[in-house]
C-alpha cells in the first residue's frame, strides 16, 4: 500500500492586502502583502490512488470534479503534476481545524496544504529537509502554493511574512519578516456571517482595476507598508492598530466602488465596529480590527487583554487563535 503524506498548513490574516493582480496568469500582484501566520489550519493527505483521474475527499465526503468546492484544487493538481512531469493520479484528503461554517473558507492553507502533501507524495518525501533535497525548498512550495492561491504563499512560514511583488514576475518573494516569539500577538475572530461570499476573491481580483480608487490605493500602499513593519518592529500596537484599520477599511472602499462592486461588508459588520471603537475609549484597551474579503472582524490584540475583550464579544460567535508557527509534513 502506498504511503500517506499529511500536510497541515496554516492561513494567515493580512494586515497588508494583497487585492489585485498585475498578472492572473503568473499570479503576479498589484502590490507587496504582509500578513500574520494563525495558529489555525488545514489538513491534507495524499496518496497515490488507481485511476485516470484524481479524486478529492473533503470532510470524508467526496466532492464531484465539476463543483465549485473541487474544481480550484484540481485545476490547480493539473498545474502542478503538467510542470513538474509527475504523472501518479493522488488521492486527496482534506479537512479544516476550524469549525465548519465558521465563514471562513480558508484558501490560503487550503491551497497551500494540497501543493504540500501533493509535493510530498509525488517526491516520496516526510519532511521539509527531504523535500529541499530534492530541490524543493520552501521558497519553492511557497511559490507553486501561490498559483493555485496568491494569500497561500504567505502561509509557508510562521509569524509575520512579507510577499514582495519584485519588479518582474520572476522577482517577486516571500519570507518571514519577524518569528512569532518576537511579537505573539492575538487574533478574535467574530463571525457576524457564515454564508458563502456571492463574489469570489478571484473574481474580485480582476475587479480591483476597474475602481477609480485603485490607482490612488496602490500610491500609498509602499509608506502604509513600512509604517506597519516599523510598528511592528517596536512592537508598537498603538502605532500598529490604526494603520491596520486604515488599510482595512481602504481595501473595502476599493472593493466597493469596483465596478460591479464587491459590497462584502453589511450593516451588521458597521455596527459592530462602532460597538468596537466606544468600548476601546471606555475601557482603554489596545484592539484594533482588520477585515478580509467578507463581513466578519478581526480583531488584534495582545494576549494580556485576552480577559479584557469578552464583554465586547459575549454573546457572539467568535475563534479566538494566536500566532502559528507554519507548516508541517508528516508521513505514515
Ligand atoms: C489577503 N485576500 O491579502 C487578501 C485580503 C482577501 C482580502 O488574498 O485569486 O484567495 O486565489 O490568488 O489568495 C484572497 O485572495 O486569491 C486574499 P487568488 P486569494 O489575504
Amino acid at each position: 500500500m502506498s504511503r500517506v503524506y499529511i500536510a497541515r498548513v496554516p492561513t494567515n490574516i493580512a494586515f497588508l492586502k494583497y487585492w489585485g493582480k498585475s498578472d492572473a496568469k503568473t499570479q503576479w500582484p498589484s502590490n507587496n502583502s504582509l500578513s500574520m501566520t494563525l495558529d489555525l489550519y488545514t489538513e491534507t493527505s495524499a496518496q497515490y490512488v488507481e485511476g485516470s483521474r484524481h479524486r478529492l475527499f473533503f470532510d470524508g465526503k467526496e466532492l464531484a470534479p465539476q463543483s465549485d468546492f473541487a474544481r480550484k484544487p484540481l485545476r490547480h493538481l493539473d498545474v502542478l503534476s503538467e510542470s513538474l512531469g509527475f504523472k501518479e493520479k493522488l488521492l486527496i484528503r482534506s479537512r479544516n481545524e476550524f469549525p465548519e461554517s465558521c465563514g471562513i473558507a480558508s484558501s490560503a492553507s487550503g491551497l497551500g496544504a494540497i501543493t504540500l502533501a501533493s509535493i510530498a507524495c509525488w517526491t516520496e518525501s516526510g519532511s521539509f529537509e527531504s523535500l529541499a533535497k530534492k530541490a524543493y525548498t520552501r521558497e519553492r512550495l511557497a511559490e507553486l502554493a501561490r498559483l493555485g492561491s496568491g494569500s497561500a504563499c504567505r502561509s509557508f512560514w510562521g509569524g509575520f511574512v512579507c510577499w514582495e511583488r519584485g519588479l518582474s514576475v520572476q522577482q517577486q518573494s516571500v519570507r518571514q519578516i519577524f518569528h512569532g516569539s518576537h511579537w505573539p500577538l492575538r487574533d478574535r475572530i467574530v463571525i457576524l456571517s457564515s454564508e458563502r461570499k456571492t463574489v469570489s476573491s478571484t473574481d474580485g481580483h480582476s475587479l480591483a482595476w476597474t475602481s477609480p480608487l485603485f490607482a490612488q490605493r496602490l500610491e500609498v500602499l509602499e509608506t502604509r507598508g513600512s509604517k506597519i513593519q516599523e510598528a511592528l518592529e517596536r512592537r508598537d500596537l498603538s502605532s500598529l492598530g490604526p494603520l491596520l484599520e486604515e488599510e482595512a477599511l481602504n481595501m473595502h472602499e476599493v472593493m466597493k466602488h469596483s465596478r460591479p462592486p464587491c459590497l462584502y461588508l453589511g450593516g451588521e459588520t458597521l455596527n459592530f465596529l462602532d460597538e468596537l471603537r466606544s468600548f476601546r475609549q471606555r475601557e482603554h484597551l489596545d484592539c484594533f480590527f482588520t477585515l478580509d474579503a467578507g463581513p466578519n472582524v478581526h480583531l488584534i490584540y495582545e494576549e494580556k487583554d485576552i480577559k479584557k475583550l469578552d464583554p465586547l464579544t459575549m454573546g457572539l460567535k467568535v475563534l479566538d487563535v494566536g500566532i502559528g508557527a507554519g507548516p508541517h509534513l508528516s508521513r505514515k
